[in-house]
């Protein structure tokens, strides 16, 4: 029984053997699919570095998320090209909602950083971006034309000091804190023309004393010729006491002075408003200096 049974034995070792074989290239397969999808994948990533393969016409998702209110997403993404030429990628910063923000694109042999940019609202709006990265080119599907390496940068605002966005509504509107006597500096308060077109301060000012309050353009960002940034005082029934603009790339800053009379015996502060509001393609890092003092 036992000699009956060897060949059958070995004949069972071959196809073992055949199917280990078969089962190796499957993996091998089921690797390169893998290493080089076509089908798009999506992965959360945060700040840092990121790498990943330029694939004809494969395409590449990532998912920035949290998103805190106010903060900037900053993409640098740089092609190390494998193929000679005739390579292309695209990548595309995109919402919560899938809705295309910004694009770029480079051609072989350009190799320098393309650079993504977007500033969230106060609520956070977008609270998610998407980088989809997509190539193109070469002479078949799949075919790995190069790789490329992403930095992604989160920053924080520090409106008024608050180390976060002034809100866009009056309601949530950021308490500036001036109303002692005193002379105060807020030097890096940011908007942008992406989502972050409105900063609103509210201000209490204490009966029988004044404030000069002076906003300052400090860096332009962007290239809109028609871009504009826009400065609102008001009162708590929100009419305008003082209006003022600074085109772009102007410095021209914006001073208002308000004196908040004593009636009877009132103690009750008065609330202000200060509006800021930007029109067109570009960022502003502004500055607000407040002196507050008892009288005129
Ligand atoms: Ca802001």
């Amino acid at each position: 029984m036992e000699a009956a049974d060897e060949p059958h034995d070995e004949s069972n070792g071959l196809m073992d053997f055949k199917k280990e074989i078969r089962a190796f290239f499957f993996f091998i397969f089921s690797s390169m699919v893998l290493v080089f999808p076509l089908s798009a994948q999506e992965r959360i990533i945060g700040e840092g570095e990121h790498r990943g393969f330029i694939v004809n016409e494969g395409r590449q998702v990532f998912k920035v998320s949290p998103i805190k209110p106010g903060q900037t997403i900053q993409v640098f993404l740089s092609p190390h090209w494998i193929i000679e030429t005739g390579g292309k990628v695209e990548w595309n910063l995109a919402d919560q909602d899938e809705v295309r923000l910004q694009a770029s694109s480079k051609t072989n042999p350009e190799v320098e950083p393309a650079i993504l940019e977007w500033t969230s609202n106060s609520q956070p709006r977008p609270s998610a971006y998407t980088i989809n990265v997509l190539g193109m080119g070469g002479s078949f599907s799949g075919e790995i034309l190069g790789q490329f390496t992403m930095q992604v940068y989160l920053w924080d605002q520090n409106d008024g000091n608050a180390g976060t966005d002034a809100p866009e509504t009056y309601e949530k509107a950021l308490l500036l804190p001036v109303s002692e006597p005193g002379t105060y500096l807020f030097e890096e308060n940011f908007i942008s023309g992406t989502a972050d077109v409105y900063d609103i301060f509210k201000i209490n000012i204490k009966p029988n004393h004044s404030l000069t309050l002076k906003a300052t353009p400090l860096h332009w960002q962007g290239s809109g010729q028609k871009s504009i940034v826009r400065w609102e005082f008001l009162n708590k029934s929100f009419r305008l006491m003082k209006g003022g603009s600074s085109p772009f790339p102007q410095l021209t800053p914006f001073a208002v002075k308000v004196f908040h009379p004593q009636v009877k015996a009132e103690t009750k502060p008065a609330l202000f408003y200060l509006l800021v509001k930007i029109e067109g393609e570009v960022s502003l890092i502004y500055t607000l200096q407040a002196e507050m003092k008892e009288g005129r």
